[in-house]
């Protein structure tokens, strides 16, 4: 296939900041926070963010929890080292022994066995004329740089922590990797065919577009097995994702996660799969770069891509409703020849949307295993 032909012609500026690095990625954000970006951690694949609005430690901890995380907690050194750098300086940490005076809880439940303290801490010192008055909140104490303090409540920065990854942090994670369309290669849709698993962010090497959705999705929900019927993503092509595993929303319902689809040339075949990772960015695994060279995965503003030719809308990830699925190695043995020519047999890996087995009955479109700029 041709890949140029079937390539927007326009020219594609990266508008924002292709991120790359050996260590933590962050993100931009908009310039009214101060808080700093959602940080990932690649030791324990947790993100961390510091958020600058002083509050009290229970507004705090309930402000983190609203986000789906939690204030930080701190299981070992290097975390520690994490979570401070982040801190600069100071910030509530998610421990408090205001149930019963010198037994400190993580928020989480989780063991309190790694600690910190400044010398003399922690001491429940006395704070006359505070609410309090005692000192039964964790946080760092500037004079001793990475080491504890009980404190009495009051407004301070804090930080968030989520232990999870949602399917725009991971397609955050993917920008600047490699696109990669190699018909067979499972790596390209972030499984690890030795391994059994979907990778890690870090192990990714190359993603096509469709599979950049493919991974996000199936890895953010823990999914064990490459094609599963429960998995949230059960589509390994962007056609088969936009017909069989999303709806339509508006660009007002809009949220990271969503998804954006093209059809280069109009014909009614989807090409082209994006996804919208929240402060107005997309970010999309295409072939070419603006100077048609290889391309990688980057990053746009939305605004500027929605205008790409053959943008057709807007979708969210909706249960898959394959009725039918044909895989490499079933126990059916079968070929047929769909409409177009195509054929399907047991070395096709996709899935059949409806149709007969038993009557060579098919009449619907299957999805190849790739499909992004053939
Ligand atoms: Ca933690
Ligand atoms: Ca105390
Ligand atoms: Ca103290």
């Amino acid at each position: 296939m041709n890949s140029k032909s079937m390539y927007p012609r326009i020219s594609l500026i990266l508008v924002a900041t292709v991120i790359l690095g050996t260590g933590s990625v962050t993100f931009p954000r908009s310039e009214c926070y101060q808080d700093t970006s959602k940080t990932y951690n690649p030791e324990n694949g947790h993100w961390y963010q510091r958020i600058d609005t002083p509050m009290r430690w229970h507004a705090a901890r309930d402000y983190c929890t609203a986000l789906g995380g939690h204030l930080a907690t701190i299981g070992t050194a290097s975390e520690n080292d994490f979570v401070y750098n982040l801190a600069s300086g100071g910030g509530w940490l998610g421990a408090t022994d205001e149930a019963q005076e010198g037994v400190w809880q993580w928020v989480t439940g989780e063991a309190w066995s790694y600690t910190n303290w400044a010398p003399h801490e922690p001491n429940n010192g006395v704070w006359p004329g505070h609410d309090g008055p005692y000192e039964h909140y964790l946080n760092f104490k500037p004079e001793h740089p990475g080491q504890w303090n009980d404190v009495p409540d009051h407004e301070s920065p804090f930080i968030c922590e989520w232990e999870s990854s949602t399917p725009a942090d991971l397609a955050r994670l993917a920008v600047g990797k490699q696109y990669n369309l190699a018909i067979g290669d499972l790596t390209t849709k972030g499984w690890d065919n030795t391994n059994h698993r979907f990778m890690n962010p870090e192990e990714i090497t190359g993603l096509d577009c469709s599979g950049l959705v493919y991974w996000a999705y199936n890895k953010a929900y823990g999914a064990t097995r490459y094609q599963d019927r429960n998995n949230p993503v059960f589509f390994e092509g962007a056609d088969g994702q936009y017909r069989n595993n999303t709806a339509a929303i508006s660009e007002d319902e809009l949220r990271p996660g969503d998804l954006l689809f093209f059809d280069w040339n109009g014909d009614g075949y989807i090409q082209h799969v994006a996804m919208y990772v929240g402060d107005n960015l997309v970010v999309s695994a295409q072939s070419r770069n603006a100077e048609n060279c290889p391309g990688t995965i980057a990053i746009f503003n939305l605004g500027f891509i929605k205008a790409w030719r053959g943008f057709v809308g807007f979708r969210r990830i909706a249960s898959p409703t394959t009725e039918l699925q044909i895989q490499a190695h079933s126990p059916v043995n079968l070929v047929v020849t769909d409409p177009n020519g195509n054929t399907i047999n047991h070395e096709t890996h996709g899935s059949l949307k409806s149709g007969l087995v038993s009557g060579i009955e098919v009449n619907s479109r299957y999805e190849r295993e790739t499909n992004c700029d053939e």
